[in-house]
């Protein structure tokens, strides 16, 4: 495997480990991966956490995710259930990029989605956390079909392929997703489709218990749904990175709505490893070339 960084890194995978993990994510849609956040980094990003944490609670920190309202954009509420933009410089901790930019979750990542390091793009890095007011659940969903699809619509969305990988790494314990094993690759059931437009048991359903370090990679298309209990204490780093290939836009449409404006002060890049030099390039040349143009997002509820 090629890397941009300097070749003290070694994988800490076998190659025929890493094809083992690859292989689970294609076949069911995700795959928990030990072991990707470095001991020395373990206890600085808990500590970082909670601070973030309890600036968008105090709502000294305003781009959150509230309680009541599932996909962006979030206006209004009180609780919270998820920090945005965690390494904007206005919330001042960088160990968040340090380990956004560290090498064992960069090259899982690139393995998952079958390109190089060098093709990587920047995108979004939020952390989940349990609400304290009361309990909240998430609908089933796949973040880039509505639930509402017809079958005909629901299949072609899921043909569309998405130059992304998306991870949830638990600081604790995390029993908050669930998922429907290797739905990713099909149209839902007429029971699915009924359990998902109405609620109640959806068949199948599998929770995708993640121990304190573990990190779960999924196919964001993957039936799932997340349920919080306010008693558990939450703290999961959530994030993405795409690897378009060149002039392909469609990132666009999952991740802008997330504001990333950020990304493009010019102070920013020499605020993070140089790991993610070019992956922030990418980014910005993206956000460069959708300046002006309407844009459709991916959820509109
Ligand atoms: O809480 C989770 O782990 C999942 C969140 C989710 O599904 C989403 O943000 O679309
Ligand atoms: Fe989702």
């Amino acid at each position: 495997m090629r890397h941009d960084t300097p070749s003290s890194h070694t994988m800490p995978f076998t190659q025929t480990q890493l094809a083992d993990i690859v292989d689970k994510y294609h076949k069911d849609g995700y795959v928990v991966v030990d072991g990707l956040i470095p001991d020395e980094l373990y206890a600085p990003l808990c500590e970082a956490a909670d601070e973030v944490t309890d600036k968008a609670r105090a709502h000294t920190w305003g781009q959150v995710r509230m309680v009541g309202k599932q996909f962006p954009p979030w206006t209004e509420g009180d609780d919270v259930w998820g920090v945005q933009n965690i390494m904007h410089p206005e919330l001042g901790k960088p160990i968040f990029a340090e380990w956004y930019g560290s090498d064992d979750l960069l090259d899982v990542s690139a393995a998952l989605m079958g390109v190089e390091r060098k093709d990587m793009q920047f995108e979004l890095f939020n952390i989940l956390v349990n609400p304290l007011e009361k309990d909240y659940a998430l609908s089933w969903h796949r973040d880039d079909v509505k639930a509402t699809a017809t079958p005909e619509e629901e299949e072609e969305a899921l043909k569309i392929k998405h130059y992304g990988i998306q991870w949830n790494a638990a600081l604790y314990d995390d029993a908050c997703l669930s998922a429907v094993p290797a739905s990713h690759r099909r149209i839902r059931t007429p029971e699915e489709r009924k359990a998902n437009l109405e609620g109640g048991d959806m068949p199948g359903a599998q929770n995708l218990d993640l121990k304190k370090g573990q990190t779960v990679f999924y196919n964001n298309n993957i039936l799932h749904v997340g349920k919080y209990n306010l008693a558990v204490k939450r703290r999961t780093l959530h994030g993405c990175y795409g690897s378009p290939p060149s002039g392909d836009t469609s990132r666009a449409r999952n991740i802008l709505q997330h504001g990333l404006d950020y990304t493009t002060d010019p102070g920013f890049r020499g605020s993070v490893p140089a790991s993610l030099h070019p992956m922030l390039d990418r980014l910005n040349g993206l956000q460069a070339d959708m300046q002006g143009k309407p844009q459709v997002y991916s959820q509109d509820d």
